[in-house]
């Protein structure tokens, strides 16, 4: 998502930054451009209007510190305005003074609201909090038994209709409550059916449902790829049940934003989490801070710095750590770091929200494959071999590129680039001038030295 816009505001700046002091006119015609982008981008027209006014104004106006050159002031101007327009601060789900908390999701067909039970519980769980999944979308055969893997996959209960009894969302919903206390459980997320809202009996399936459970938390979940029309589908669910926030899934997609960039400024509901993807980890609260400076190509420390705390074994980080200071740093420990990185998501993800990075390298199409055969390449060697690469001779190599299925020159390639890092590690701890490898290491040739 908002692949296209960052690409926009990237030109915009650019030719910006070699520009002196901005007059009136100047101004105008980046107030156009942005406009267009944001058009572009299936952002509500009169969400675009009102940030392009407020834009104006204050790059023309007192706003303007004499610190930062005409293109910073811009940039900052934009960045917090798209701060404003994404909700401001950062929503929370609310928390019931009287357990257990209730969160209900609803939202179109397909939108995503059965994954996001799934997701959302699996965040909850991590933060210590029981819970119990509710399937009260009785609507698709199959919808509770999606929900019911989705459990077994978290080890998490699933309260659904008796198999042989009456098929009923409502009662369903309504006796989930007393399974949550009987269980001893302090959060219930409610899966319900999806519908579209000029079906009526569905609609007032809904409000019963919701009647039922008196949700906590009633959080629409929409696919980021609605667009703007997003506006209305949340309008029509806010009459219909009352909303208290948004999920927005699947921005790893090619949606264009309008979505994430209408939804709180016309409806006042904010997004509080977003689907990053298909897994049940592909899952993340919502800031518009860190989302502002994604869109712009500032990077996003934050989320970053998270996903690795998320990913990472603290102990065995600092073990790693100190093997490296000492020069003693294996194959074995590289591969269990590979491991760990990999488990924060796709390399190419992570690119993004690095700040500073040019946009080339933002793009670029990372060679996750290039990663896997590293990993194949140190698999297939010896325990020994990888204490000590120095064994690993002619008929080592041949036998490891078999076992890895790839060629010889791939396995060299691989331990000269160990080598090298190895030798990096090592000037680093002596104090000596830090040499980057040529050509860094498994997939990531091109990052710059
Ligand atoms: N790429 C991507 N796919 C997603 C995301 N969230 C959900 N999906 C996919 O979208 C499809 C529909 O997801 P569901 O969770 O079944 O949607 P639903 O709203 O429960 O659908 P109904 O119950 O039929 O209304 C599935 O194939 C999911 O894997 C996401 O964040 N990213
Ligand atoms: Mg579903």
């Amino acid at each position: 998502m908002f692949d296209a816009l960052s690409d926009r505001f990237d030109g915009i700046f650019t030719r910006l930054r070699s520009r002196g002091r901005l007059n009136e006119k100047d101004v105008d015609e980046i107030a156009r451009e942005i406009r267009l982008a944001l058009l572009e981008a299936d952002v509500n027209v009169k969400v675009v209007k009102g940030f392009i006014a407020r834009v104006k104004e204050r790059a023309n106006g007192a706003d303007v510190q004499k610190s930062l050159s005409p293109a910073q002031q811009v940039i900052k101007i934009v960045h917090e305005e798209l701060v404003n327009t994404l909700g401001g601060v950062s929503g929370k789900l609310e928390m019931s003074s009287k357990p257990p908390t209730v969160v209900m999701l609803a939202g179109l067909q397909g939108s995503g609201k059965t994954t996001a039970a799934g997701k959302l519980a699996r965040m909850l769980k991590s933060q210590g909090l029981g819970v119990l999944l509710v399937a009260a979308d009785l609507q698709r055969p199959a919808a509770v038994e999606q929900l019911r893997v989705l459990g077994r996959q978290l080890d998490l209960p699933v309260w659904s209709a008796p198999d042989d009894g009456p098929k009923d969302p409502v009662e369903v919903a309504r006796t989930s409550l007393d399974e949550a206390a009987r269980l001893g459980k302090n959060l219930v997320i409610v899966d319900t059916a999806g519908r579209l809202q000029v079906d009526t009996d569905l609609m007032d399936e809904l409000r019963r449902v919701r009647d039922a459970v008196k949700p906590t938390d009633t959080l629409l979940v929409v696919d980021a790829m609605t667009g703007q029309e997003a506006v209305n589908v949340a309008t029509a669910f806010d009459e219909a049940v009352g909303l208290d926030g948004v999920v927005l899934t699947k921005i790893d997609g090619d949606a264009r934003g309008g979505a994430a960039l209408s939804v709180k400024e016309v409806v006042g509901k904010p997004i509080l989490f977003v689907g990053t993807g298909e897994k049940l980890e592909d899952f993340e609260a919502f800031h518009p801070d860190r989302m502002a400076s994604r869109i712009l190509g500032m990077g996003d420390v934050l989320t970053l710095i998270e996903k690795a705390e998320a990913a990472f074994d603290v102990g065995e980080a600092a073990v790693a750590g100190e093997k490296l200071r000492k020069g003693q740093f294996t194959l074995e420990d590289f591969l269990d770091q590979m491991r760990q990185v990999r488990k924060m998501g796709p390399i190419g993800n992570l690119m993004k929200m690095m700040p500073g990075m040019p946009k080339e390298i933002r793009k670029a199409e990372i060679d996750e494959g290039e990663l896997g055969r590293v990993e194949a390449i140190i698999c297939s060697m010896t325990p020994a071999e990888r204490r000590d690469p120095s064994l690993i001779n002619g008929s080592r190599r041949v036998r490891i590129a078999k076992g890895s299925g790839t060629s010889t020159q791939e396995v060299n390639a691989m331990l000269k680039q160990f080598k090298q890092v190895q030798q990096m590690m090592r000037s680093m701890t002596q104090g000596k001038r830090m040499r980057l490898p040529v050509g860094g290491l498994g997939g990531m040739e091109g990052l710059p030295q």
